[in-house]
């Protein structure tokens, strides 16, 4: 209340405050009773309505297809592989996969095929809508990539929800199928590095809510800051995928850093790490078909576990490439549900499917499923044109610039909020520089961030690689690239560029021990006891994990619930646009429990600035004052 009395202060409002503004209004101190769900949800939808949503551009309410949710009452749940991991464990599980002759398949829509389309911006309740469906229409699928990556901090920070719902809700409608998860090792779910202990802490919880697959990943593909997330897994008797990430070029002669025996020594360190499965994840779509044939070759070769890939289609030669990497024997490939799929995301399962009709290893699905899924899907999407990314045919050019499918268009973004929009090309040109002058790095997040971050901030400042070298010493490199140099997301395969690291650290020492040992331990007894005293109120070990992971992040969603109320409860159009007028929407608030809701009027701008927004809340006269910031 107190923020909210500070934030809804004339004074503050308009900007006239200063130091002693606390001091000098005691009104702030009055706290009204808490307002009760109904007014918050108005508030929220008053707000959209007035203002648009935060960081889009205003526009009234497009009027949007209901998606399709295929039926399944005649459809039963059957058994799938959740049932082996959970009556056999993980090495049976793995086991089982080997023995499999057809290739089997991850659907990746819930989680990085949003995340690479569409900023990762689809709510939990446009999944929920179609986790039940899903499981009983594709029982045969290995997994499901529904959480981690970014959808963890995207959850508190654009949608406003909670990430920890959203793997729950999940879980009890898909009680079949493997769910999976898209863990950076010692990063986590966020941007840097953690303390073991919140990995530990992170994972435990992760599995007893509902993930059974973590595909662990070093942003450097340093083995050494994979073991603690392996082992974490382990524990937990879940599997562990660990991951190499494809970089380079192993068919380009010229590029010989990331060659054939470079992947056949992680792969090798990896399962003698405990990986129960290895994963091979090009993140940028970099791995060319024939490239995917002598590495699956080669790796079929070199270790005893099942193998799953990963690609995305943004040059358009992903059916092509899991062609080429089934023929010689990978045991999963991550695909997309149709309307979901291709560019920078994954390959379409469907596209797939019949790429591979005659072929023994064809996958075992239901194409029909498929396709009725793929409708909902298409519907869905439309709720997130806001967030598109604007490519429209596939970019043979990433062979060129090698920039993740996640990034590209948060990079895009970026540029533009920096008025840099007009000279994307330069930025994409200049990711690849940084990249040579990086010696070559490995590039998923969070290094792919330092190396976006270095190239906007010499694009912007007009500096060449000349530059950096000549006068480097006087120019305020970003934190994330003196971050990186100092060590703290780990080492790079065959070590810094000694000069460039030398002229960006100014001096200070790198480390070149794992950051995690380095980092003292969180001491979650007084976490719980901060946080509890701040917030006013009883907090779960989720939340402190999700405090511990990003402070700032977690605290403005409290602040945000505080005054709004749960809002994963409305619609997807009127959470993005809010209501138009004489518009009727029914929110279900908690199972068995409606409210309906009309926007009767809106007030013109009144002497203060604010409007009136008139509803009516289960046929009652409702109002909430909004100030119209336009
Ligand atoms: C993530 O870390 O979120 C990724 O998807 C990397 O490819
Ligand atoms: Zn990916």
């Amino acid at each position: 209340p107190f923020l909210e009395n500070v934030m809804m202060h004339e004074q503050f409002m308009t900007g006239e405050y200063n130091t002693t503004f606390i001091d000098e209004t005691p009104e702030l101190f009055v706290f009204p009773k808490r307002k009760d769900r109904g007014t918050k949800m108005l508030t929220f939808i008053g707000e959209t309505t007035v203002n648009g949503f935060e960081g889009m551009s205003k526009k009234s309410k497009p009027v949007f297809d209901t998606p399709p949710i295929p039926a399944i009452a005649n459809v039963p749940v059957q058994p799938g592989t959740k049932q082996i991991l959970d009556e056999q464990g993980p090495d049976a599980l793995a086991s089982w996969l080997k023995e499999q002759n057809k290739v089997l398949l991850t659907d990746t829509t819930f989680r990085d095929a949003h995340q690479s389309l569409l900023a990762t911006r689809i709510r939990t309740k446009d999944l929920v809508k179609i986790a039940e469906p899903t499981s009983r229409l594709l029982p045969e699928l290995f997994s499901i990539e529904m959480w981690g990556g970014a959808t963890f901090d995207v959850a508190y920070r654009f949608l406003k929800e909670d990430p920890w719902a959203r793997l729950r809700k999940l879980r009890e409608n898909v009680p079949n199928v493997l769910f999976q998860m898209l863990l950076r090792a010692s990063n986590a779910v966020g941007y840097t590095n953690y303390p073991d202990n919140l990995i530990e802490e992170f994972v435990e919880k992760s599995a007893t809510e509902g993930i059974d697959v973590f595909r662990i990943f070093d942003s450097l593909n340093w083995v050494e800051g994979m073991r603690p997330a392996i082992q974490a897994v382990r524990n937990q008797n879940k599997i562990a995928e660990a991951a190499i990430c494809y970089t380079g070029d192993i068919l380009d002669p010229n590029r010989t850093k990331y060659d054939l025996s470079y992947y056949k020594t992680i792969a090798k360190e990896l399962e003698q790490s405990g990986a129960h499965i290895l994963g091979i994840k090009d993140m940028a779509g970099l791995l060319k078909p024939e490239a995917a044939y002598q590495l699956i070759s080669e790796l079929k070769e070199t270790v005893d576990i099942p193998i799953h890939l990963h690609t995305h289609d943004t040059s358009g030669n992903g059916i092509y490439t899991y062609a080429r990497a089934i023929d010689a024997g990978v045991d999963v490939v991550d695909v997309a549900c149709g309307s979901m799929a291709g560019l920078t995301s994954q390959p379409s399962a469907q596209t797939l499917y019949h790429a591979l009709v005659g072929n023994e290893r064809q996958p075992k699905v239901d194409i029909h499923s498929y396709e009725k899924l793929s409708s909902y899907w298409e519907g869905v999407r439309d709720y997130y044109q806001e967030f598109e990314s604007g490519m429209k045919a596939p970019h043979s050019e990433i062979y060129e610039h090698e920039m993740p499918g996640g990034q590209y268009s948060n990079l895009k973004q970026q540029a533009k909020a920096v008025g840099l929009g007009e000279r994307w090309n330069e930025v994409k040109a200049m990711f690849r520089r940084v990249n040579d002058m990086f010696g070559d790095v490995v590039k998923v997040t969070p290094s792919s961030k330092v190396v976006g971050d270095m190239a906007l901030f010499m694009v912007q400042n007009d500096l060449s690689e000349d530059d950096i070298y000549e006068r480097g010493e006087t120019i305020d490199f970003p934190d994330s690239v003196i971050e990186f140099f100092s060590g703290y997301i780990g080492q790079p395969y065959q070590g810094f560029p000694r000069e460039l690291q030398r002229i960006i650290l100014k001096g200070k020492k790198p480390i070149t021990e794992r950051p995690g040992k380095l980092l003292d331990p969180i001491n979650f007894d007084h976490l719980k006891e901060t946080l509890q005293k701040t917030l006013d109120q009883p907090v779960t070990s989720f939340d402190m994990i999700s405090y511990a992971l990003y402070p700032k992040v977690f605290m403005d969603y409290y602040h945000f619930y505080e005054m709004y109320g749960d809002v994963s409860v409305l619609d997807t159009p009127t959470f993005f646009y809010g209501m138009n007028i004489e518009e009727v929407i029914e929110v279900e608030i908690e199972q068995g429990k409606t409210l309906i809701v009309k926007l009767v009027s809106i007030s013109e701008p009144r002497e203060d600035g604010t409007r009136v927004v008139y509803f009516e809340l289960n046929g009652q006269a409702r109002q909430v004052i909004v100030r119209d910031k336009s």
